[in-house]
């Protein structure tokens, strides 16, 4: 199972599909085979396993171990648990039951025709490394991370609003890096209004870390990108519009990671000032209401299954006032800027005994910068 674990996190991590991975085993415990899902339309782990036998015969009496219950519908493609059935396999190891409602099912389906069938296998391993995707399936709407950046106080933005580059190149990276690990980055139109962002997954390039060396001159910041946002349902969105405008060449050296989030913006005031976010290559999703469920349902609906908040102190508040954050990533700066302009907005919270708890998961110095990942405390 370790193996198929890792197998699995060669698929990709964004998607409406979950990263799953496969082993098959002989009797004797030689691995016949290995496979994983590489993403929506393609073929599942254990079909993509059972197609790189030597011989299709050679699965006849073996062992199937897969990090998710093998499914029981004909979505995208056929059924895995028939595949494994007629492909003649004896057992069936899984790590975690399938929480889709049409696609659950494939243990007994298994069981019914005889073969050995047990879940649970490094079931805590395997929940971790789909946490995002199975909260996403469990509570019909997409996972959700807030992140921010602040001081070492815990301020977003000078007194005079400027926000830009409170940490450094590591910590931006590994924005990016998380960034390309989803499927939407959601912003606030006063975001948009006041910081102009690009919201691309880019990879920066080690040379500007390099002690000595001096940024690439060469600009790759000058292509051009014209975009259509997308009408959302009637309830919450009516805009359809297009825009040109100028990628981001503060990051000259900056290189594009191959999957981009589609960016998402809530509130009334970008649509009515005409404001854009520029350089996105996706459609652009644009929501006229302040119904955060409503807009997570409907992210749901369109395959959205993780989100990563960039929102700002408004949006990012009203995030956790509505219990809807999975998880927090916070980059602290060793800088101190004292003031009001708070990473975070009002909550509501007028004494301490209501605080929202949290479980501090990791913390890592990231350059001269400290990243802090937590998630809500179990209830
Ligand atoms: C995957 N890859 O390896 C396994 C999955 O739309 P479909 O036909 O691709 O079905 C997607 C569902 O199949 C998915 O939500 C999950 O419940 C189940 N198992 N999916 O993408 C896999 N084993
Ligand atoms: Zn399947």
């Amino acid at each position: 199972m370790r193996r198929a674990i890792e197998l699995s996190a060669n698929g990709p991590a964004w998607g409406v599909n979950p990263q799953v991975g496969c082993v098959i085993l002989a009797p004797d415990g030689r691995v016949l085979a290995e496979g994983w899902h590489r993403g929506a339309g393609t073929p599942h782990a254990e079909v993509d396993a059972l197609s790189r036998l030597s011989s299709p015969t050679d699965a006849r009496g073996a062992t199937a171990v897969v990090t998710l219950e093998p499914c029981n519908h004909i979505g995208r493609t056929g059924p895995c648990s028939a595949a494994l059935i007629d492909a003649g396999v004896a057992a069936v190891y899984f790590g975690v039951s399938d929480p889709g409602p049409s696609s659950a099912g494939g243990a007994a389906t298994l069981e019914a025709a005889g073969v050995r069938v047990q879940g649970g296998v490094l079931a805590h391993e395997v929940e971790q490394s789909i946490r995002p995707w199975l909260t996403a399936l469990r509570t019909r709407r997409p996972h959700v991370t807030v992140k921010w950046a602040a001081s070492l106080d815990g301020r977003a933005a000078a007194a005079d609003g400027s926000s830009q580059w409170i940490t450094g190149p590591a910590a931006r990276a590994d924005v990016h890096a998380r960034r390309a690990r989803v499927d939407a980055i959601v912003v606030g139109t006063g975001t948009v209004l006041a910081d102009d962002p690009t919201l691309t997954a880019r990879r920066e390039t080690p040379l500007l870390d390099a002690p000595g060396s001096a940024a690439p001159s060469t600009s790759a910041g000058t292509s051009t990108s014209t975009s259509t946002s997308t009408s959302t349902s009637t309830s919450t969105s009516t805009s359809t519009s297009t825009s040109t405008s100028t990628s981001d060449s503060a990051t000259p050296a900056a290189t594009l990671h191959a999957h981009q989030p589609q960016p998402v913006v809530i509130g009334r005031r970008t649509i009515d000032a005409g404001a854009r976010l520029h350089a996105h290559p996706e459609p652009l999703l644009e929501y006229r209401t302040h119904d955060l469920t409503a807009v997570l349902g409907d992210l749901f609906e369109r395959g959205v299954r993780s989100v990563f908040v960039e929102g700002g102190p408004t949006l990012a508040s009203a995030f956790v006032a509505a219990g809807l954050v999975d998880e927090f990533v916070v980059y602290l700066a060793p800088v101190l800027l004292g003031g009001p302009m708070l990473a975070l907005g009002d909550l509501g919270i007028a004494s301490i005994t209501d605080a929202r708890q949290l479980t501090l998961v990791s913390a890592e110095l990231l350059g001269p910068d400290l990243r802090l990942v937590a998630r809500p405390a179990p209830a």
